[in-house]
């Protein structure tokens, strides 16, 4: 059969995947041939791998207006979006009390390529900081849900989406796109809608740009084939926090939620401890059809599980993943807190250890509090039904609504629930108790729960969590952060504060041999976040400006530092007078070198 089948007027009739998968390609198409592709630098017919975005000046990554910007506040994050295995709690690895009962034949999926694995997902992997070979090692090692972003106000956040394809299913050819859910003025170019934008087509990838002004709690997915994309994992948290200019009336706090700007004079979305909770729910027979390559149908979905950031009570409560030096993930093992207030955590190396058996799942539910603190508890729904969570003998105050703070004029009431639907994200803020102790939260549907296999823990498989207040803690280092977690040891995103990229060369004259000739060697490093994009090199008295056309693409391979090697002159010219030669590097942030010279 045909892909392409013919109505009677001869019009050839494509299915809505094929079409958003067409519509990828001439996007593409349309920015090569347009007057868009102006903006770009493209040398020798050549498409560098993060490329300088529309409409901004690629000499210098930024408007070509001036503004007034500080200088390296654009903050970069890489996502690959491809396939994986995720863990649900079944009573194969949990034992029938702590795990759900299997659903034969789709849970747990017997094609899953580990025992401690057992569900098919699409997702976003966070590649931040690795390089190109690096990236390309993770197809088929997704993470569920993707990862946590978070960005702060006067700050540009660029984000690189790398589909890597999908390795168990290689016929689906699916776009991927970056779809950041409520953010306000966004140019359909930015907004990952591929009927109106382009998508992200398999091998290549794409730089989004965005400068949020509007504090909050947002979300963001993957806008390709939604209902489907989104259901399998491609869902993640993206929050905004105020210019730290803003922040004002933080009294004893060091943290607030809201500016001035967005509404908060009094200061109160103060807080001292943030964690970030997607609320999720997992149809175990759509990932099963997904891996068998079996069509579902989307408008029958039968939740099994409920998930808190990917994952089901009781794995809510385990610590967080980390990434080691290749984007591997590794969940740390939780030993507790020791008596310096710090969480005790142990890596674990191999990642295939029963112990580790949600290093596909890497984000923690758990919520760690000092006695007393004021707490702040992003909560974003991203499943199907509205939710409702409640935290028993706590007085809980929503200061923010879908990224909008709420004035006490809009007559807030304290609780101890909040509903939450599809969509929607809340901004929920309660003091500790001053108490030690442990303290649920959960969702307060008693049927949204798989239930343990023996029937003797109804809260298995269920959006359940604990917050467990201590007597003494230390301080949080980043969002969702245990105690004992250094600032950038887990899998979140990296922010960067981009040093810049330097070049070196050397001039190398060779006059005997095969290989006679004048070359110019050398090195470019980037800093840990970025990697080498682009090297050029002109003859010339003087530099011209970065992305002047009379520069010349030199390629480059491997990995940083990187090396490279180019002729630029044959034997038979020893005789010729030096001539200077200019060398200019780019990484994949935007950022240039500063041009160095070489005689040769
Ligand atoms: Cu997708």
């Amino acid at each position: 059969m045909n892909e392409l089948t013919t109505t009677p007027d001869n019009l050839p009739v494509f299915d809505r995947r094929k079409f958003l998968a067409l519509g990828g390609t001439t996007a593409a198409f349309l920015l090569g041939t347009g007057g868009i592709a102006k903006a770009y630098i493209m040398l020798n017919g050549s498409t560098p791998r993060s490329q300088a975005p529309v409409g901004l000046d690629p000499a210098t990554g930024r408007e070509i207006t001036a503004e007034a910007w500080p200088a390296n506040r654009i903050y970069t994050y890489a996502l690959a979006g491809t396939d994986g295995w995720a863990s649900m709690p079944s009573s194969d690895a949990l034992g029938p009390n702590h795990g759900a009962a299997a659903m034969d034949p789709y849970f747990p999926d017997p094609l899953a390529d580990a025992a401690n694995k057992n569900l098919y997902i699409f997702s976003f992997n966070n590649v931040t900081g690795l390089d190109r070979t690096q990236v390309a090692a993770r197809k088929g090692h997704s993470q569920f849900c993707a990862p946590l972003i978070y960005s702060t106000v006067g700050d540009e956040l660029w984000l690189t989406l790398t589909n890597l394809g999908l390795q168990l299913r290689p016929d689906l050819v699916d776009g991927h796109t970056f779809h950041w859910h409520g953010f306000r003025n966004a140019i359909p170019f930015y907004d990952g809608v591929p009927e109106s934008s382009i998508a992200v087509t398999i091998g290549n990838d794409f730089t989004y740009v965005f400068r949020p002004h509007d504090s909050g709690t947002y979300m963001y997915h993957c806008h390709f084939e939604d209902v489907e994309h989104v259901t399998m994992g491609m869902q993640g948290i993206v929050f905004v926090k105020p210019d730290p200019a803003d922040r004002v009336n933080l009294g004893l706090y060091t943290q607030k939620a809201y500016g001035v700007a967005d509404g908060d004079a009094l200061g109160e979305s103060v807080y001292d401890r943030e964690f970030a909770i997607l609320l999720g729910e997992v149809d175990a027979r759509a990932h099963f059809n997904d891996a068998h390559i079996q069509a579902t149908d989307w408008s029958d979905f039968h939740a099994n599980f409920w998930t808190m950031n990917g994952r089901s009570y009781p794995d809510t409560l385990q610590p967080n993943g980390v990434r080691d030096a290749n984007g591997q993930l590794l969940v740390q093992t939780d030993g507790g807190v020791g008596t310096d207030g710090k969480s005790v955590l142990t890596t674990v190396s191999n990642p295939d250890l029963p112990e580790s058996r949600l290093f596909s799942n890497p984000l923690s539910s758990l919520v760690q509090a000092k006695v007393g603190e004021r707490i702040l508890i992003r909560l974003v729904n991203l499943g199907f039904q509205n939710q409702t969570i409640e935290f028993p003998g706590l007085e809980i105050d929503v200061l923010g609504r879908d990224a909008r703070f709420v004035p006490d004029s809009a007559q807030r009431t304290k609780t101890d629930s909040v509903q939450i639907g599809p969509g929607e994200s809340r901004d929920i803020f309660f003091k500790a108790p001053d108490a030690a102790g442990t303290y649920p939260f959960y969702n307060r549907g008693l049927a949204k729960y798989a239930g343990s296999a023996d029937g003797s823990d109804n809260w298995v498989g269920g959006q359940r969590s604990e917050i467990r207040v201590y007597d003494t803690l230390a301080p949080q280092l980043k969002p969702n952060g245990w105690s004992g977690e250094s600032a950038w040891a887990g899998e979140f995103p990296v922010v960067a504060q981009h040093t810049g990229v330097t070049i070196s060369a050397t001039a190398i004259r060779v006059t005997k041999g095969p290989n006679t000739g004048r070359f110019i060697s050398g090195t470019v490093t980037t800093d840990t976040q970025a990697f080498l994009s682009d090297i050029w090199y002109v003859r010339a008295t003087n530099a011209p400006l970065a992305g002047n056309a009379s520069w010349i693409q030199v390629p480059f391979t491997g990995s940083g530092p990187y090396a490279f090697s180019v002729e630029v002159a044959r034997a038979g010219n020893n005789a010729n007078p030096k001539k200077t030669y200019w060398l200019l590097a780019r990484d994949s942030a935007g950022v240039y070198s500063s041009p160095i010279q070489v005689q040769i």
